[in-house]
């Protein structure tokens, strides 16, 4: 039976999973309205891939006998600037996101329930490649300039 303090902390990491998902949403409809659908795309899958780590970390927890719950989600910001732009802010949300994930394997860690720590850390590894693919993202658009973003674009679409 996982402990309340650490069921509370993997709800909370729940609720973050969903507003991350949001927020690609709502990337992926900006870039859409830009005429940029690969990006749009992209996005749009990197939003499915938020609520699954959300069901993925819910199903974990039931299966422990615990509660997962579905909490109030806030708003998420719109308005992104430029192409580059909206890549930085996947970037540093990502970066956002393995620090929440740290956190997360220090109370299973300081629970002492090795079950979930062994759980986390397949989130610690994927935060390393999702860091890297939106860096790497980030550095192609740099790269290619305004002219080469179409090509960018259709990269992005091939997701
Ligand atoms: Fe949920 O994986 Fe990145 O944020």
């Amino acid at each position: 039976m996982i402990t309340e303090n650490l069921q509370k902390a993997i709800n909370d990491q729940i609720t973050a999973e969903l507003w991350s998902s949001n927020l690609y949403l709502q990337m992926s409809f900006y870039m859409e309205k830009e005429g940029w659908d690969g990006a749009a795309h992209w996005l749009a899958k990197q939003s499915e891939e938020e609520k699954e780590h959300a069901m993925d970390m819910a199903h974990y927890l039931i299966k422990r006998g615990g509660t997962a719950k579905v909490s109030m989600i806030d708003v998420v910001p719109e308005g992104w600037g430029d192409y580059a732009e909206v890549f930085k802010n996947v970037y540093d949300h990502e970066c956002h996101v393995s620090e929440l994930i740290n956190s997360l394997v220090d109370v299973a860690s300081a629970e002492k329930d090795k079950a979930t720590q062994d759980f986390l850390w397949n989130y610690v590894r994927e935060q390393v490649e999702e860091e890297a693919t939106a860096s790497a993202i980030v550095d192609k658009i740099r790269k290619a300039g305004n002219a080469g973003l179409f090509y960018i674009d259709a990269e992005l679409a091939k997701r």
